[in-house]
């Protein structure tokens, strides 16, 4: 059995910082689940755009305020504690954090490690790269 505590995740690489948020990869590839686990915070005021055309990705918020915008027919759903929305499609989207917003990220297949989005807004498919 795997027990974290997300202060486990500080400091380490499995705390990626980016522009808009700051992911805490509680669960990687290499720990052999099959999907990654993200507890992740969107900062307050941001929008990212994202698009991941290797990864298929569950988002559960669990605090804040916010909504997501589907590029792809332009509809804009309210996200806030309770809302989950799945990337199904691989759709292209923009999430907005009006406050901080926490999120509970599954990624399939799983990320690896340190990724950041790339202009794209996407994650290449990694293979070997671990976090410690
Ligand atoms: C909700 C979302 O996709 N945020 C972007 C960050 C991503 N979940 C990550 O790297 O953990």
């Amino acid at each position: 059995m795997i027990i974290r505590s997300l202060k486990d995740m500080a400091g380490t690489g499995r705390e990626v910082h980016a522009p808009t948020f700051v992911s805490r990869r509680m669960l990687l590839g290499k720990d052999g689940m099959g999907f990654s686990f993200h507890d992740t915070i969107l900062y307050e005021g941001t929008e990212t755009n994202i698009w991941y055309k290797n990864h298929l990705e569950g988002v559960y918020c669990v605090e804040g305020e916010g909504e997501v915008e589907s590029l792809d027919d332009g509809k804009v759903y309210k996200i806030g504690p309770g809302t989950m929305y799945a990337l199904d499609r691989h759709d292209r989207h923009i999430l907005r954090a009006i406050t901080d917003l926490r999120m509970v990220c599954v990624f399939t297949p799983p990320l690896t490690g340190g990724e950041v989005h790339d202009e794209d807004g996407s994650y290449p498919l990694l293979e070997g790269e671990q976090a410690t």
